[in-house]
């Protein structure tokens, strides 16, 4: 990751959008604090999302690229893998609580730090979207449950069931031998994070997920929670989690990465250091796989995680690449 250079001359102008990373304090004698940067171009658009998920980012990449804003983009991407059932880890197709049922949290942010959430959402193919709406339409910022699947009916969302053949089947085999016991596990994470610039150079971002399987009836994971699954703050960048969410809200990772981009480290620096906070409080566990994505207002991206086999998706002008996290916790 290049970090940008700081200049200490105080006559250079500012130029271009000034990035976290790239944000420096120069003292001047007697001369107030300035801040000042090289002049670099920011990548945008631009769009990221955590793991390999080609045909959701292509969708995001469309919209970006015919000059639509980042907000949509990030929606209408993430419902790619919210409508896709072999994703059992997202929307329909997602896997269900430990009594059966699919419950589904999301949430988006925009530019103004507006936002939406839903939490515990049933029978509703896209919550992203019920998120959006919540967003821009309600008073509130989080619906849940019932509530949520009220609102989203009077919004036109169709009801829907979100069990397919196969994850009723193994949710079938599970109960045969699970004793209903919920156990966390390091792999089976396909919970969907995305982040984007648009050419205006203004960030959105969104998540959206079905959880741990077989989780305990009610429970809610990090993924809707602002500042926990996802942060975006148009001045700094944007961040977002996927894995154990329970160590993600502890940690209030994403906001946590966010302004550690704010504090001057980079996208990658910002989310080993989110990473690393978790680890601190979980000595010697190795059960758990976190994830974390970053991008900051240059478009410079980052991504850190506990177990090797974290990815995430990358699609600028510069090309299409799924890049492995190569650098790992444990
Ligand atoms: C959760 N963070 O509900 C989500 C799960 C996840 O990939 O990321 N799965 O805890």
């Amino acid at each position: 990751m290049k970090r940008r250079k700081f200049l200490k001359n105080s006559s250079l102008t500012t130029v271009g959008i000034v990035s976290a990373s790239a944000l420096a304090s120069c003292k001047t004698e007697n001369k107030p604090q300035e801040t000042v940067m090289a002049s670099t171009k920011p990548i945008k658009p631009i769009v990221v999302c955590t793991w390999n998920f080609g045909n959701a980012t292509s969708k995001a990449w469309d919209v970006l690229r015919k000059g639509g804003n980042a907000l949509d983009a990030v929606e209408q991407g993430v419902m790619v893998e919210e409508a896709d059932e072999t994703n059992e880890t997202v929307g329909k197709g997602g896997r269900p609580d430990r009594d059966g049922n699919v419950t589904l949290d999301a949430c988006i942010m925009d530019k103004d730090g507006n936002c939406g959430s839903v939490v515990y959402l049933q029978n509703i193919v896209h919550p992203v979207s019920v998120a959006r709406k919540v967003m821009e339409e309600t008073p509130h910022i989080l619906l849940a449950g019932k509530g949520a699947e009220k609102f989203a009916y009077e919004q036109g969302f169709k009801k829907e069931d979100l069990l397919t053949e196969s994850t009723r089947k193994q949710y079938q085999e599970w109960l045969k031998t699970s004793k209903y016991e919920t156990t966390i596990n390091i792999e089976n994470h396909d919970t969907i994070g995305m982040l984007a610039i648009d050419e205006n150079g203004d960030i959105a971002g969104a998540c959206t997920t079905s959880g741990m399987a077989y989780k305990v009836a009610g429970r809610v994971g990090d993924s809707p929670i602002i500042g926990a699954g996802l942060y975006v703050d148009n001045e700094v960048g944007g961040a977002t989690a996927t894995g154990v969410g329970e160590e993600v809200i502890r940690t209030v990772g994403s906001f946590l990465i966010v302004e550690l981009m704010r504090q001057g480290k980079s996208p990658q620096e910002a989310c080993e250091e989110g990473v690393k906070r978790i680890m601190k409080k979980n000595e010697g566990r190795e059960d758990f796989q976190i994830g974390f994505l970053a991008i900051n207002k240059n478009g410079e991206t980052g991504g850190y995680c506990v177990h090797p086999g974290f990815t995430y998706r990358e699609y600028s002008e510069n090309g299409h690449e799924n890049r492995e996290v190569k650098s790992f916790y444990n």
